[in-house]
Order: structure tokens, then C-alpha cells, then sequence
């Protein structure tokens, strides 16, 4: 059935005067002056958009849509994650990994899982791999999992400086980068490593390395959690420096004084005059949330969730600290031009129908994925398979 939204302002890219909008299965179609698109003798259904302000859907990097988990043991995994909590998130799109247990966790499932939330109304990818290297793969290479898996986008989430990673060696952290960007070429992806940082003292050493000693772009990996630690925020200020990109984990708050949190980084990055669009923000979501005290011991455990992520979409905008469409581009373009998902990330004709609205007061009234109406008037109409 053909939507028109009437009169709704366009954030990113950033459209002065209202417009209305009209989609058409699963793509925008048109974007006109209001009351120009006539359509006369067909069906359709009219939202109106006056008082409201609409942004491309979020697109999440870094989303344990499996459930992760097991730190603490099998009690500890957690659990999958359902479509009602991304959409109530105005979350749209996911890219998927698996993290500290790639044992009772296959890659083969995160596929299936994928595939379930794309039939349910998200876009879905995934990574390859998980926290140890050599990785886990679905077609016995990160390289051809990446040239023959259509889902396939990187390898994520690799652990370094981290007391749970398999402790790779330099060399095989540089043979997993060779074989995302070759796999990535071969298979017409942006074929990223996506590598999670831990609390480890050598931090990104291993990425500066790479810059320094080899011809592989800085574009071709992400370093996420990076504001985990001052001093790994100020490495990640410094690999930005260098032309490359940064995650930043929407759940993490500092948890000693001087520490940074993702507010106060954003803040940061503005102030020195970084360029944002080569920052990016993550939810972990579904993944474990675990504390360990200094002797490795495990002394705390949850589970992220995206609240964080759009909480802290909000506050950047109701703080003034990013105007609606930065914000706009931190939760969704960057990682589309990034991850080089097609057709997301701004409200223009021809793209994917995945839109936000908000009211004046930012809460979210609306969400439309693949062009279906999935969240009215903040009600979330989407149901999993099994959900109740
Ligand atoms: C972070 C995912 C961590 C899992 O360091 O990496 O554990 O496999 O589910 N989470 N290990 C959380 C911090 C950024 C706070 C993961 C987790
Ligand atoms: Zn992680």
C-alpha cells in the first residue's frame, strides 16, 4: 500500500521547509512541496507529518542479535535478541556478530538470525569470525565467507588488549585485515574488521602498526569501546587523527573519575574539530556487560540493550551538543557510507523506507523499515514469530 507522509520536516540531509514523502513498497519515491504529489485513483494510506521530524532509521554496527554472553559461565548467555527491541529503539538496521563464546555460539545461527529479523521488517548483516583469532568462518575463510555470502560484510567483533582474546599475534591480527579487505573486493563489501578493544595496556598499538608498516588503508578497520579507558580514547583521538574511523559503545559509562563517557567523547571530537562522520555509535546490544576487578575476577554481569543507544541519540540533541541531523548521521549515515550498506541512511528518493519520526519533544512517534509501518504513535506494531 503506497504511504504519504504530509508536511514532515527532513533531517539528513537536512531540508529546510516540510515536505511530503511518499513510499512505495519498500522504497522512498518522492520527496516534493507540499500537496504536489497527486495521486489520483490509487489506494493509499496519508500520515501526517505536521509538528514532526523525520530521520533516516538507526543503523546499529555492532549488535549481538544471537545473544552473547557466557563469561560467568552457561547461566551467563544471553539472550537473543527480539525485532520489538529494535524498532522500539528506531532501530532499523543491525549488523550482527558474535563475541567472547564462539563455541556454543556458530556463525551458521547468527546467519539464520539474521535472515529471521530481515523476514521480520529489519536489514540485517552480519559479521564473520568472533573475539579469537584464527576465526570461526561459515565457508572455511573470512575471505570467501565475504566474496560468497551476501550477508557477510566484515569480521567482528576480534578481541585485542583484552584478557579474554585469544592473544593474537601481530601477524595473524594483520592476515585477518588482509583477508577482510581482499574478501570484501572480491564480494563487493566494504569487507571491514571490526575489532573490539579491551582494558589491555597495548590498546590500538597493533592498528598503528599496520598504518605505519603496510599499505592496507586505515579505513579498512574499526576499533570499538574506545571509550572504555582515558587512555584508549586518547589512542582512538589519535587514530582519527590518522584518517581512521571510530565506535564508540552507546552502553559504556565511565566507571572511575577521569574516565571519558560517550557524551563527553562526543564532545570532545566536536571541540577539537574531528570530523563526526568518521565516528560511529553501537549499541553491543544482547551482548554481556561483564566487570571483572584487577585480578580478572568476575564481579558484575548484564546485558546491554539499545535504550542506551537512543537515550543518547536524544541527549546529544536536547543538550545542543549535535544539531538533529550530526546526530542523524552519527546513528545512521556514517555507518551505511562506512559499512557500505546500500540504500540506507538518508531520507532521499530511491533509498530503503526506513524512517524515524519524532515529535518536538524528540520522543520517537514513528518508525517505518522496508517501507511498513512497524511503530505507530509509539506503539510498536511488529511482532517476532513466537512473540507473544
Ligand atoms: C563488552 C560482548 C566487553 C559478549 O568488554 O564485548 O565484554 O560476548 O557478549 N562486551 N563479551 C562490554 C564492554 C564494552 C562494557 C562485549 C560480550
Ligand atoms: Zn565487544
Amino acid at each position: 500500500m503506497l504511504k504519504l507522509i504530509k508536511n514532515v520536516k527532513i533531517f539528513n540531509p537536512r531540508i529546510p521547509e516540510p515536505k511530503d514523502l511518499l513510499i512505495a513498497g519498500q522504497k522512498i519515491v518522492a520527496l516534493e512541496e507540499t500537496d504536489q504529489i497527486k495521486l489520483q485513483g490509487l489506494e493509499y494510506q496519508t500520515i501526517d507529518g505536521c509538528g514532526l521530524m523525520a530521520v533516516p532509521g538507526f543503523v546499529d554496527p555492532h549488535v549481538h542479535i544471537l545473544g552473547g554472553g557466557g563469561e560467568g559461565g552457561p547461566a551467563t548467555r544471553a539472550p537473543e535478541i527480539r525485532i520489538e527491541n529494535c524498532l522500539s529503539c528506531g532501530v532499523t538496521s543491525v549488523i550482527g556478530c558474535l563475541g567472547t563464546d564462539s563455541i556454543t555460539r556458530h556463525l551458521s545461527s547468527l546467519l539464520a538470525k539474521a535472515r529471521a529479523l530481515e523476514i521480520e521488517g529489519l536489514s540485517t548483516w552480519i559479521f564473520t569470525g568472533a573475539y579469537n583469532l584464527p576465526t570461526p568462518t561459515i565457508t572455511g575463510s573470512v575471505r570467501s565467507d565475504l566474496a560468497l555470502i551476501d550477508k557477510v560484510i566484515g569480521a567482528g567483533e576480534i578481541a585485542l588488549s583484552d584478557h579474554r582474546s585469544s592473544q593474537p599475534t601481530y601477524e595473524e591480527f594483520l592476515h585477518l585485515v588482509a583477508e577482510c579487505r581482499v574478501g570484501g573486493m572480491l564480494g563487493g563489501k566494504a569487507g571491514v574488521a571490526h575489532f573490539h578493544l579491551g582494558d589491555g595496556r597495548r590498546g590500538l598499538e597493533y592498528l598503528f602498526r599496520m598504518a605505519k608498516e603496510t599499505e592496507i588503508p586505515v579505513t579498512q578497520v574499526i576499533p570499538t569501546h574506545i571509550t572504555r579507558g582515558r587512555s584508549l580514547f586518547d589512542q582512538g583521538l589519535e587514530w582519527l587523527k590518522l584518517g581512521g574511523l571510530i565506535d564508540l559503545t552507546a552502553g559504556l559509562e565511565p566507571v572511575a573519575e577521569g574516565e571519558v563517557s560517550v557524551i563527553g567523547a562526543l564532545e570532545q571530537i566536536k571541540s577539537l574539530g574531528w570530523p563526526l562522520s568518521r565516528v560511529t555509535i553501537s549499541s553491543d546490544s544482547n551482548g554481556s556487560l561483564p566487570v571483572f576487578d584487577d585480578q580478572g575476577r568476575l564481579v558484575g554481569l548484564t546485558v546491554a540493550s539499545q535504550k542506551a543507544f537512543i537515550q543518547i541519540f536524544q541527549e546529544v540533541v536536547r543538550k545542543n551538543i549535535l544539531s538533529l541531523e550530526e546526530a542523524s548521521e552519527l546513528f545512521s549515515s556514517n555507518a551505511a557510507s562506512f559499512y557500505k550498506l546500500p540504500g540506507k541512511g538518508k531520507l532521499l528518493t530511491g533509498y530503503d523506507a526506513d524512517l524515524l519520526l519524532f515529535d518536538e519533544s524528540l520522543e520517537l512517534k514513528e518508525v517505518f523499515s522496508q517501507g511498513k509501518w512497524l511503530v505507530q504513535n509509539g506503539v510498536v506494531k511488529a511482532r517476532g514469530t513466537f512473540s507473544v
